[in-house]
């Protein structure tokens, strides 16, 4: 499509975290959608991070750069000559964020220090992928949702570490004219996305014959979106979205876990209470909801994937079919919740 005047219109970027579950849809998003574009992702590889989720990128659209973007040298040899970078590289897990919050603090906060200094250094146009979750959390009664005014109020390690690489991108911003936008996405669902994070557990829970776990009461809502849709939104919001500003991503769908985990099982065959309750999520976030109308107004970004039943089918099925890609990582995930109690 041809760039519209005032349109930013990138040639060369780097796509951080390029190699994890919503990195890659979108590498392979703009790959698909965007043929003047070359992609240079940088991603350190983590447990999180999967050469396997670039298959099938052409070796003439990709250049994969394996490092660290806490690395101030590396990013003095990988940002120039590339017009903007697309900063999705974090750790992402809230219960990981529990047990461990020390890599959380080190590259949600340094690494997008880092590369806010790179891209000063260079002059390099900056999106920063974020999250719902620096808004705490909404009561179930409450007919209220997040909008892009809501104050900060993150719950956990995971989502505080967010909120403070969002509040340096703000800072870069209005104190040395930095070219930044910030997005905050609700929950993503999808292909490629780790075994750790809620919907693959089950899915690949029932596959293994291991009854699925649900933390709490299950009463807890959650935001769902494909991550393709978000995907485009981003794309949109590199691209026309005004500088300085934050958009938030969501597509109305909110769903409490237990209707999610029953709609897993019965697509699977499976009966509605084969399931076991788990010991909750200290800090449990009880509700997220977003108000997406700026983003729909502003830049006319409408979600495609709104049948929530057909997502969920093709995300079981590609579960089914891609085995190979989950399995090793299943184990070493289980074993971990085993000894949380979860
Ligand atoms: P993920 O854990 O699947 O992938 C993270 C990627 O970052 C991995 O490839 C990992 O190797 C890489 N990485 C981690 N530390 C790095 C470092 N120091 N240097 C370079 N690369 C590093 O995460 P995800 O679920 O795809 O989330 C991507 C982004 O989207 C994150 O910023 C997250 O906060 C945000 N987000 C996620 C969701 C969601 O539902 N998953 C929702 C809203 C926002
Ligand atoms: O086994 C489980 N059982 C369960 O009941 C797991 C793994 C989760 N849950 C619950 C906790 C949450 O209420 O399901 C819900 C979703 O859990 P996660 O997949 O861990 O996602 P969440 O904590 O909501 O955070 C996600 O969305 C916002 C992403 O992991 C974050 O990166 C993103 O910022």
């Amino acid at each position: 499509m041809a760039a519209q005047q005032g349109e930013f219109a990138p040639t060369s970027i780097i796509v951080t975290g390029g190699a994890g579950f919503i990195g890659s849809n979108f590498v392979h998003w703009v790959v698909e959608n965007q043929p003047g574009v070359h992609v240079t992702v940088l991603d350190a590889l983590t447990y999180a991070g999967n050469m396997a989720n670039l298959d099938g990128i052409p070796a003439d659209r990709m250049t994969f750069v394996h490092g660290d973007i806490c690395d101030a040298e590396l990013l003095d040899r990988v940002v120039p000559g590339h017009d903007a970078i697309i900063h999705f590289a974090a750790e992402s897990h809230n219960d990981n964020s529990i047990a461990d919050p020390a890599p959380f603090v080190r590259t949600n906060v340094e690494g997008t220090f880092q590369l806010l200094e790179a891209c000063r250094r260079y002059d390099v146009r900056f999106h920063h992928i974020s999250t719902d979750e620096v808004y705490g959390d909404l009561a179930l009664d409450d007919p209220a949702r997040f909008t892009e005014s809501t104050p900060y109020h993150p719950s956990s390690p995971y989502s505080s570490t967010k909120a403070s690489s969002d509040m340096l991108v703000r800072a870069w911003v209005r104190t040395y004219g930095l070219r930044a936008t910030i997005s905050n996405c609700s929950n993503n669902y999808g292909p490629r996305q780790h075994v750790e994070k809620f919907i693959p557990r089950q899915i690949t829970n029932i596959l293994c014959g291991i009854r699925p776990k649900l933390y709490g009461d299950g009463r807890n809502v959650r935001d769902w979106i494909h991550t393709e849709d978000h995907s485009r939104a981003v794309w949109d919001i590199l691209t026309r979205g005004r500088i300085g500003e934050t958009y938030l991503i969501g597509a109305y769908g909110e769903r409490s876990n237990i209707d999610v985990l029953r709609a897993i099982l019965q697509r699977m065959g499976k009966d509605p209470d084969d399931f076991d309750w788990v010991r909750d999520r200290p800090g449990h976030d009880r509700r997220y909801a977003i108000d997406p109308s700026k983003l729909m107004r502003e830049l006319g970004w409408r979600p495609v994937h709104t049948d929530f039943s057909e997502g969920l089918d093709a995300t079981i099925a590609w579960y089914r079919d891609n085995e190979g890609w989950w399995r090793g990582a299943k184990r070493a995930t289980e074993e971990r919740y085993a000894r949380q109690g979860q």
